[in-house]
């Protein structure tokens, strides 16, 4: 990458330094799967922990700034410019189940405006960093999302409501659209690393609803930075409010519209 904000060493490094903790609990996990209260209350702890070594790292050089974090909600500091987001676990329940994706998910904002970003699955050792107006990064490669632009030809992934969360008849319709058009729907269960997929063109595009701001406030800037589009469900701005649909400029509109016809049709 040629050009890495102090910023952007931070939270790489911090990233780093995290991802190390979660690899031992990962494996520790192993040992714990036989008994059921044995993982859930092992990953709650490892959660919290990662987050509390974060917000200490990022602290410890940026002392001022706001956070927002998943366990611990707002944590307000003097400069109120700068906000860190940040999902300790993105996956967690595939980390609850062995399931080596998930991933450590930062980002900065500045003034409001996302400007870093990390995304780091420390199973693969990926790295996906982004820095507004330099580019998104996957370790040293440059990424830039897919340039399909047929429906037809094109992979899109999403996040399927569970136990009670979301609306169930809005997201079948929805996914009965896009088995219909495209060459197949993928649920890989961490919003960072989807948003990161739809940046290194893995997948062509990725819609989900009920999601936090910390689950996709770093993989937003690694798609805008890939040279993608992104929008809330509605096609607006609000993409730190739940719901999301990232793609390149010539795919977007055309799931917009399936998903929007299909989520009227959910509701008639
Ligand atoms: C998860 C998201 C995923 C979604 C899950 C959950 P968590 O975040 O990354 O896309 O489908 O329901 O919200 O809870 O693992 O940080």
């Amino acid at each position: 990458m040629k050009y890495i904000s102090p910023a952007l060493t931070v939270m790489t490094a911090a990233a780093r330094k995290a991802g190390r903790g979660l690899i031992r609990d990962f494996g520790e996990l192993e040992n714990l799967q036989v008994s059921m209260k044995g993982p859930a209350d092992f990953v709650s702890t490892a959660d919290k922990r990662t987050e509390n070594l974060l917000v200490e790292e990022l602290k410890r050089v940026r002392p001022g700034y706001t956070f927002l974090v998943e366990e611990a909600g707002i944590v307000e500091g003097p400069d109120k410019t700068h906000r860190f987001i940040i999902d300790p676990i993105d996956g967690t329940t595939n980390f609850l189940h062995g399931i080596p994706h998930f991933a450590i998910s930062i980002g900065l904002e500045r003034e409001g405006q996302l400007v870093s970003a990390v995304v780091f699955n420390p199973v693969t050792d990926e790295m996906y960093v982004a820095e507004k107006g330099a580019g998104a990064w996957l370790n040293d490669k440059r990424l830039r999302i897919a340039a399909r632009r047929k429906l037809n030809e094109s992979i899109l992934a999403t996040g399927i409501p569970f136990l009670g969360h979301g609306d169930t008849a809005v997201f079948v319709a929805e996914l009965n659209a896009a088995m219909a058009t495209t060459a197949g729907v993928r649920r890989f269960g961490a919003a960072s690393l989807d948003l990161a997929y739809v940046a290194a063109g893995r997948f062509d595009g990725y819609w989900e609803r009920g999601l936090s701001a910390w689950d996709v406030a770093a993989g937003i800037l690694l798609v805008r930075e890939a040279g993608g589009v992104i929008t809330d469900l509605g096609g607006g701005a609000d993409v730190l409010g739940g719901q999301i649909l990232a793609s390149n400029e010539y795919l977007h509109p055309q799931i917009l519209k399936l998903l929007k016809d299909a989520a009227k049709s959910a509701k008639s």
